[in-house]
């Protein structure tokens, strides 16, 4: 039986957008010297405000602002001081956490409930574990005194923009190093207001710099001689280029890239948990998850059962307005990532397995693309093997359950995985086997600042969250 929901849309007059934006270098709002872009609101294509586009200079000018900042008040303060201002800033942040939800969800179509409460609050909790460490770092497990790095350059994607600078930044802060981001070129409001907040905890100048662009910009702020660690998340691509241009220099490098994340359906699995967990795990975020349980592998004794139940579910999901509170799935962030998700939908096509999507509406405007599977899936079928970085599931068979570890680690990439039985002995062993930086059991998509997260093979290396995060910041 279908339910009929009245619009519950969540009101945008919390949120200020300005005109226009510059960018926060050495505690102010400056212009930039490249070409200004626009960002929009990917929902409904409405031009949300004009972005300043840092070039070399104005990178240069937010290192120089870091590096100084570094020397003369951040590094030599107390780590017990530096946790005060952590705590400020994630004290703000709960306070401010409605503005910034809205803010998030109207940049990056992301639906109001998951920013409201997966990202901002966990972008809080984030603030709030590092501030933590901040005059505990003797305890870190990197000697008696350990020291900061210097300044970071830090480089995010689109998909979780607040939640990746939170990831970057409140380790950076607390193990006492200065920090220039550049958030990606389709999301930089929320980190625009996050620098307002640096302002209004009195952030020391030039502790947090931003630096919006594109590219270029990030390249700049990775090849920037002044630079002593660069931190990235996005595409296992520029990844690599990052690599590349850093290999002979001595700056440290964590890359956090993509996956192909297989989610195991045992038979003995609580079928109708398992789909909840299958749910979140492939259209929580449109998919645009870099550790999303893309590969679904089920036992192939119940398959037929499972599918049922998994495409009745996914014929409850709500696709739309981003700002209302009962939308599950929202809008793709851009033209360019939708041209993505559906040339590898028509290319799974017509490498014959067997689409399916729910009947939805989905609207006029904007970037859309309605939760989908594919079926009849084999190991060299391409939407098996590359990462959609959208809501497309494959459904992949096993019998037994090596072969479920040889599917699930037949990819280049090792981020996560996802294992369903009511056997704790076979949740161990299967974690043992599978090549993936975390492994949940019975659930999916579990984030928390104490739990480290990273990847093996292309997936990348270095770990952020938990204690280990804090060594990528630390001498
Ligand atoms: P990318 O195209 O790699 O972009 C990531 C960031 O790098 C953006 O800010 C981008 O700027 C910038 N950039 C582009 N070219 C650069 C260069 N040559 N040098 C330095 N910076 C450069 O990825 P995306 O499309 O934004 O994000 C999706 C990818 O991120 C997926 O593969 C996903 O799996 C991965 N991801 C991984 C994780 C973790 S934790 N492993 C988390 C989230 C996402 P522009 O915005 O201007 O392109």
């Amino acid at each position: 039986m279908g339910f009929e929901y009245a619009p519950a849309p969540e009101s945008r007059s919390i949120v200020d957008i300005k005109p226009s934006y510059g960018l926060f270098v050495n505690g102010e709002f400056v212009d930039g010297h490249g070409k200004s872009f626009k960002t929009i609101s990917p929902a409904t294509e409405e031009v949300l405000a004009e972005v300043a586009e840092a070039d070399e200079s104005d990178v240069d000018a937010a290192v120089k602002a870091a590096r100084r900042a570094y020397e003369k008040v951040w590094g030599p303060m107390p780590g017990r001081e530096r946790a005060k201002y952590l705590y400020r800033i994630a004290r703000i942040i709960q306070e401010r956490s409605r503005e910034l939800a809205v803010l998030e969800s109207l940049d990056n179509g992301k639906p109001i409930k998951e920013s409201r409460d997966v990202d901002v609050p966990t972008v809080a909790a984030h603030f709030f574990y590092y501030a933590g460490w901040a005059d505990k770092l003797e305890y870190a497990g990197r000697g008696a005194d350990p020291r900061p790095l210097g300044v970071a350059g830090q480089v995010i994607p689109w998909n979780f923009p607040l939640l990746m600078l939170a990831w970057k930044i409140a380790p950076a802060l607390a193990c006492g190093n200065t920090v220039v981001l550049k958030p990606a070129e389709t999301t930089p409001l929320t980190a625009l207001l996050f620098a307002e907040i640096c302002q209004q905890a009195d952030l020391p100048p030039g502790v947090v710099n931003i630096v919006t662009g594109a590219g270029a910009t990030g390249q700049a702020l990775v090849g920037h001689a002044g630079v002593d660690k660069v931190a990235f998340t996005g595409s296992t691509e520029v990844g690599k280029a990052i690599a590349r241009a850093v290999a002979g220099t001595d700056k440290k490098v964590t890359l956090e890239l993509g996956g192909k994340a297989a989610n195991v359906v045992f038979d003995d699995a609580p079928l109708d948990q398992a789909v909840e967990g299958i749910v979140n795990g492939i259209f929580f975020n449109q998919g645009h998850v870099c550790c999303a349980g893309s590969r679904l592998l089920v036992q192939e004794s119940v398959a037929d059962e499972l599918l049922a139940k998994l495409k009745r579910r996914m014929s409850t999901l709500r696709v739309g307005d981003p700002l209302d509170k009962n939308t599950d799935i929202g809008a793709i962030n851009s033209a360019e990532q939708l041209a993505k998700i559906r040339d590898l939908s028509e290319i799974g096509e017509s490498e014959g397995a067997g689409r399916w999507s729910p009947a939805c509406d989905l609207p006029t405007t904007g970037f859309w693309f309605p939760p989908t599977l594919f079926t009849g899936v084999s190991q060299a079928h391409r939407i098996a093997r590359e990462e959609i970085f959208g809501p497309v599931l494959s459904v992949l068979t096993f019998r037994t359950p090596s072969e479920a570890v040889e599917k699930a680690n037949n990819t280049p990439y090792g981020l996560s995985a996802g294992v369903w039985t009511e056997k704790g002995s076979r949740i161990l062993s299967m974690a043992n086997q599978l090549r993936a930086g975390v492994v949940w059991a019975n659930t999916f998509n579990k984030f928390d600042p104490t739990s480290p997260f990273g990847g093996f093979k292309e997936s990348g290396y270095g770990r952020e969250g938990g204690r280990h995060g804090l060594e990528a910041y630390l001498k």
